[in-house]
Formats: C-alpha cells, sequence, structure tokens
C-alpha cells in the first residue's frame, strides 16, 4: 500500500535517485491543498450512510429486477449484502483520497472483486453502476460551497470521481 509520498519515494529508490524537482514540487502542491483533501475525506465520512442508502436507492428504482424474486438483491440477506458492498468500496475511495493514491483501493478492495462477483452470481454491471451513483453523490456532497472555507476544488474532485471510475470499471 502507498501514499503519494511513499510512492515517489519507492519509484525513485528502485532507480537509485534522488527525488526529483517535479516530484518535490507535487508532494509540495498536495501538502499545500491538505486542508482540502482532508475536507473532502471528513465530508465523504460523515455523510457515508446517505450516500450509500441513496445510491442503492437510486440503482433500485432503475433496475427494479434486482429487488424482485430471482434478482440478486432479492431477500433481506443479499439486500444487506449488497450495501455491505457499496459501503466498502465507498470506505476504500475514502482512504484512496486521504492517502492520494489508488494503491488501497487497488490491492485491498478491487483485487479480484470481478471474479468474485461472477463466482457469486452478481451482476457486476449492476454494481458499477451503483458506484457511479456513489461518485455523483460524494463529489456533489465533497463540493458543497456551504459552510466552508471556498477555494478551487477542480483536480481534487477529479481525483476523487477517478477512484469510483477504478472501482466501477474493476467490476464492469
Ligand atoms: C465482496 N460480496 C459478496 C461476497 C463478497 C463480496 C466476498 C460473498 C460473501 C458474503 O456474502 O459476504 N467483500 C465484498 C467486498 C470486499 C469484501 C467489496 C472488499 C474488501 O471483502 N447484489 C446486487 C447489487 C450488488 C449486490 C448489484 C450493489 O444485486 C451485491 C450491490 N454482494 C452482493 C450480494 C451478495 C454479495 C456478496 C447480493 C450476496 C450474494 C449471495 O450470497 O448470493
Amino acid at each position: 500500500m502507498f501514499d503519494a509520498f511513499t510512492r515517489v519515494v519507492s519509484q525513485a529508490d528502485s532507480r537509485g535517485e534522488f527525488l526529483s524537482g517535479e516530484q518535490l514540487d507535487a508532494l509540495s502542491a498536495m501538502v499545500a491543498d491538505g486542508n482540502k483533501r482532508l475536507d473532502v475525506v471528513n465530508r465523504i465520512t460523515s455523510n457515508s450512510a446517505a450516500i450509500v442508502t441513496d445510491a442503492a436507492r437510486a440503482l433500485f428504482a432503475e433496475q427494479p429486477q434486482l429487488v424482485q424474486p430471482g434478482g440478486n438483491a432479492y431477500t433481506n440477506r443479499r439486500m444487506a449484502a449488497c450495501l455491505r458492498d457499496m459501503e466498502i468500496i465507498l470506505r476504500y475511495v475514502s482512504y484512496a483520497t486521504l492517502a492520494g493514491d489508488a494503491s488501497v483501493l487497488e490491492d485491498r478492495c478491487l483485487n479480484g472483486l470481478r471474479e468474485t462477483y461472477q463466482a457469486l452470481g452478481v451482476p457486476g454491471a449492476s454494481v458499477a453502476a451503483g458506484v457511479a451513483k456513489m461518485k455523483d453523490a460524494a463529489v456533489k456532497i465533497a463540493n458543497d460551497p456551504n459552510g466552508i472555507t471556498q477555494g478551487d476544488c477542480s483536480q481534487l474532485m477529479s481525483e476523487v470521481a477517478s477512484y469510483f471510475d477504478r472501482a466501477a470499471a474493476a467490476v464492469a
């Protein structure tokens, strides 16, 4: 598992070189915007239940066959597993956002997930659709200008969006 710092250290070390000026500039920009990153993680974390349930509700409204007899989220047991899966994915996206690196998400959540879903008969494309809905909700909440010091968060928002996109692509 890497964060933005350990990733450049590992890259430099594999070449036996000191850190480059560009690498240091990128890290120093990240440090300068560190409070924005922490605010985003805090907002996603404290709204996680709403992000998960709203996305699930929207998914089941769009794909009602999932919650009908024979559907993969039919019965409370499967519904609970589905909500739990969405929460797990959101949790790893929040970790990746804090770390500024996707490796924790890739290694501990997405690795092998497609195969797991195939084996279980869980429709990956539907999971991906749910993840896309969580992305929209999370970005909207994280980027809300109300109640926070205003600044340009566009880069951070596309970074957060990219973690959701990775998760969706890993199972679709
Ligand atoms: C991945 N999901 C399920 C299982 C596992 C995961 C390992 C099998 C074991 C169990 O049921 O608990 N676990 C999950 C994950 C990590 C992990 C992401 C990462 C670290 O450890 N069904 C739907 C929707 C979708 C869904 C499309 C969006 O109709 C999910 C939610 N996942 C779903 C369902 C099951 C499941 C299991 C319904 C239960 C399937 C079954 O038992 O038939």
